[in-house]
């Protein structure tokens, strides 16, 4: 079991509002992202994190989606290289802050892409997504760099979400929330799934933290679902996030 010490988030910009994406709920309210943001991080801090907020940075509209930049671990610190024009770039501030953390980082370089939402660790274990925004070469590239350090990389192509971990959460103990393509999936058999009904998709993207649980506010049967094997769920509203599709996970970094 990983317990996390730090987190890292960046403010949302007032640019957010022309993120990309397929949601179709409507523009985000950015004073509402604001409370919203304030509040995640409270529950960040809740789980015992030291949280570093960064400043928002208005030429990149998608930049509060921080957890793309990078995948960190214990071990090492793979900078990003995001999929789409319009957030390249992202991920320099991210690398000039974790520099205080991590002694030198590796980075994901063209041609390859990779974007963090693709990644999910199971102890020593990472799954790259094979997705719109993760190509090949950039799960290629990180899987040799976290091979290096003695963990296991294996790739799972995506049929239909942005990012692997729009369908799935791991919760620990081998357990994997899962929905959708997911449920079904043979290079994820090994784990003990806990359904995410297709009503409740969004709430696949929750994050365990410490033992903690962190579910999107408004998804009460997968919150007991997830309540039901003894965590203690801790539910936060990002409904201005979810219209750029964005989750719970995407909003930081953990490590
Ligand atoms: C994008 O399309 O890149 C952003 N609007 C949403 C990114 C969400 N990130 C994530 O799922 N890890």
């Amino acid at each position: 079991m990983i317990l996390f010490k730090n987190a890292l988030v960046r403010w949302p910009c007032r640019n957010m509002v022309n993120g990309l994406s397929t949601a179709a709920l409507g523009r985000p309210d950015y004073e509402k992202a604001l409370a919203q943001h304030e509040a995640y991080v409270q529950a960040l801090r809740s789980c015992g994190l030291d949280v570093t907020v960064l400043a928002a940075d208005e030429t990149h509209a998608d930049s509060v989606f921080v957890e793309d930049t990078a995948v960190l671990s214990e071990r090492v610190a793979v900078i990003a290289r995001p999929g789409v024009p319009s957030r390249l770039g992202e991920e320099k501030a991210v690398a000039a802050a974790l520099r205080s953390h991590y002694p030198r980082l590796e980075a994901i370089t063209a041609p390859g892409t990779l974007e963090g939402g693709d990644v999910f660790r199971a102890g020593d274990h990472f799954f790259i997504g094979i997705s719109g925004r993760t190509n090949p070469e950039g799960a290629r590239q990180l899987a040799k760099i976290l091979q290096k350090q003695g963990y296991a990389a294996t790739s799972v192509p995506l049929r239909a979400v942005l990012h692997l971990k729009t369908g799935v959460a791991y919760l620990e103990n081998d357990r994997l929330l899962a929905c959708g393509e997911f449920l079904d999936q043979p290079l994820l058999s090994g784990f003990q799934i806990v359904p995410v009904a297709v009503a409740e998709a969004y709430a696949a993207n929750s994050i365990w933290i410490n033992g903690r649980v962190l579910v999107p506010a408004g998804f009460p049967q997968t919150r007991k679902n997830i309540e039901a094997f003894g965590y203690e769920v801790v539910p936060v509203d990002v409904s201005e996030f979810r219209k750029l599709d964005g989750g719970l996970s995407c909003l930081s970094l953990r490590f």
